[in-house]
């Protein structure tokens, strides 16, 4: 028998997929899982996302366990400080004689463990995690002379590769790729968002709970609405009720802003697929088979199916082939300070005030509040890239730098000169007015651009067209406005720009 290797599963890698499972021998190989300081506390999490990873931990471990093998778990009440101290230690308890390990999703832990062979004198292995549906190189190849990437262009191939959502001839089901222009519905309450289940929260999670409790007890997110699922069974009964009750709607409202739900009708499905849980081709699969069997149209399905097939595979592309340099770009030069409330949620503008409270509470919000309020107002803002992204770090529960990343410096803040969307995501807030029903109740007026009262995104529009104009005007469509601002009257921009800069002075302190 040769020699027993010491086996690191993350806290993001709860799968039995997991390739360091796969060669696994229960009766040589020892299993390493750790609730550790450094990972715990390198953002200040969301409290939700904590006790999702820890319990989720737990409970995997005891699957291991269950089905015959050696498992070494570290509690986070045993003071760990890192991974690479649960590996050494891990190393001395179980006469191990190598290191197994799936790579990190995030580029500093994957710098980090480059160097643990030569620290701990035994060979560490890292792995290629094959959890996605497009390995590393692949982006590679299909990035490689291509001057601009577009998310489109990257999906019809992934399509195609899996394929999902084809016909016998092997064309796109329904003669188009995208039913986008389907997907954009504004939202007046026309129906009934329908109830989430409950979740039930077992002896484990609330020890987990109470830990978290005492431990965070400043870290943002209100545990009396925990209600994640934390094992891989629990994550697909929220599938299969998303599928049922949630999915016939998600296409028609998957751009909408609602002031009665969080989630409308949205998955709720990110941080189970990020840690390992769902796994992405089998929730494709399941979507598709829903759209097959009558349960949804095709807009709905093929709108989904993008966002995982799509979307979720070209970020991490992304992430991985302009890591490190990525973290450091700011095209627009973006350094105001974040302002406190961010923290807080507390202020006026309704929709914003929203879309904060309820990603600092239940670590969630959906696409257009992450993308469209919040990330918007901090676009507009000019927040600094680095703050803005570490808080995005921070606040939500599937947050991993390979997916919040791209997301938040490349389409959120167009940090990237570009490389990740076309344009910058800049809107005033008749985008947010004709997408939900906030406005009504808020205290601003979204057709008023200066002067008391008026929705402060409008100035704030106006003031980044006018200050980034020399970028912009290079830009086909954002040219187009542009021109049109440089054709009014010098005093009427005037009037706006200095709103703007009032705003700025006041809004954000
Ligand atoms: P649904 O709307 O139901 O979508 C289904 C699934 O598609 C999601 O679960 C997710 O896995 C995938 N998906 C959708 N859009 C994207 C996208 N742009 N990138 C990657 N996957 C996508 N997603 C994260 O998983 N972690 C993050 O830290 C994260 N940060 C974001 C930051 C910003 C500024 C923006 C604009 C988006 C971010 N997203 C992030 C993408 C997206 O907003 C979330 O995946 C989604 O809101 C999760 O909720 P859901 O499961 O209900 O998604
Ligand atoms: C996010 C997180 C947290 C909060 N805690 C742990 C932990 O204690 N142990 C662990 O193995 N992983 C944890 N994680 C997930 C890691 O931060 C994640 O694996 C890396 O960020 C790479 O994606
Ligand atoms: Fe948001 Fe402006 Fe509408 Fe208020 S008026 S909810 S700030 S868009």
């Amino acid at each position: 028998m040769s020699a027993p290797t010491l086996r690191l599963i993350l806290g993001d890698q709860l799968s039995l997929a997991n390739p360091v499972l796969v060669n696994a021998d229960p009766k040589r190989d020892w299993i390493l899982l750790a609730e550790v300081s450094e990972e715990a506390s390198y953002v200040p999490h969301n409290r939700h996302k904590i006790v999702l990873i820890f319990s989720a931990m737990r409970h995997f471990s005891a699957e291991l366990r269950e089905r015959g093998f050696k498992v070494i778990y570290r509690s986070f009440e045993e003071g760990v400080p890192s991974l690479y101290a649960a590996a050494e230690a891990g190393l001395k308890e179980s006469s191990a004689q190598a290191v197994l390990v799936t790579a990190p999703g995030e580029h500093r832990l994957l710098v980090d463990m480059q160097s643990w062979e030569s620290k701990l004198g035994v060979t560490v292995l890292l792995q290629e995690d094959d959890r996605f549906l497009a390995s590393r190189d692949d982006f590679e190849s299909w990035a490689s002379g291509r001057k601009q990437f577009r998310m489109e262009y990257f999906y019809r191939d992934m399509r195609r590769r899996y394929r999902l959502l084809l016909n016998e001839e092997r064309e796109p089901e329904g003669g188009k790729w995208n039913y986008d222009a389907e997907n954009r519905g504004g939202w007046r309450a026309q129906i009934t968002v329908p109830e989430r289940p409950a979740v039930a929260i077992d002896d484990i999670t609330r020890e987990v709970i109470a830990l978290v409790d005492q431990c965070f007890s400043s870290n943002p997110g209100d545990l009396s609405q925990f209600r994640l699922a934390v094992t891989a069974a629990g994550a697909q009964s929220q599938l299969d009720w998303f599928c049922e009750h949630a999915l016939r709607d998600f296409g028609n409202y998957q751009d909408a802003l609602a002031e009665e739900s969080p989630w409308m009708f949205h998955g709720l499905i990110s941080m189970y697929l990020n840690i390992g849980l769902l796994e992405p081709l089998a929730v494709c699969e399941q979507v598709e088979a829903a759209w097959r069997d009558g349960h949804c149209s095709l807009a709905a399905a093929e709108g989904f199916i993008r966002q995982i097939l799509g979307w979720r595979e070209y970020v991490r592309g992304i992430y991985w082939h302009a890591m490190p340099g990525y973290a450091e770009r700011n095209t627009f030069e973006a350094k105001r300070a974040l302002p406190p409330w961010f923290w807080t949620a507390d202020t006026d503008m309704r929709c914003l005030s929203q879309a904060l409270s309820q990603s600092l509470e239940l670590g969630y919000a959906h696409h257009i509040q992450r993308l469209m309020v919040i990330g918007n107002f901090a676009l507009l803002a000019g927040l600094d890239v680095t703050e803005v992204c570490q808080w995005y770090l921070a606040v939500y529960v599937d947050a991993f730098e390979w997916v919040e990343l791209p997301n938040t410096l490349g389409m959120a803040l167009h940090g990237d000169h570009g490389l990740m969307a076309s344009k910058p995501y800049a809107a005033s807030g008749k985008y947010i007015q004709r997408q939900g029903n906030h406005c009504k109740a808020c205290r601003y007026d979204p057709k008023q651009t200066t002067g008391e009262g008026a929705c402060p995104y409008n100035s704030l529009y106006w003031h980044f067209i006018d200050r980034h104009q020399d970028y912009l005007t290079k830009n086909a469509r954002m040219g187009l406005i542009v021109g049109a601002w440089k054709k009014r009257d010098a005093s009427y921009r005037k009037a706006i720009v200095d709103w703007g800069d009032r705003i700025l002075a006041t809004v954000l302190d």
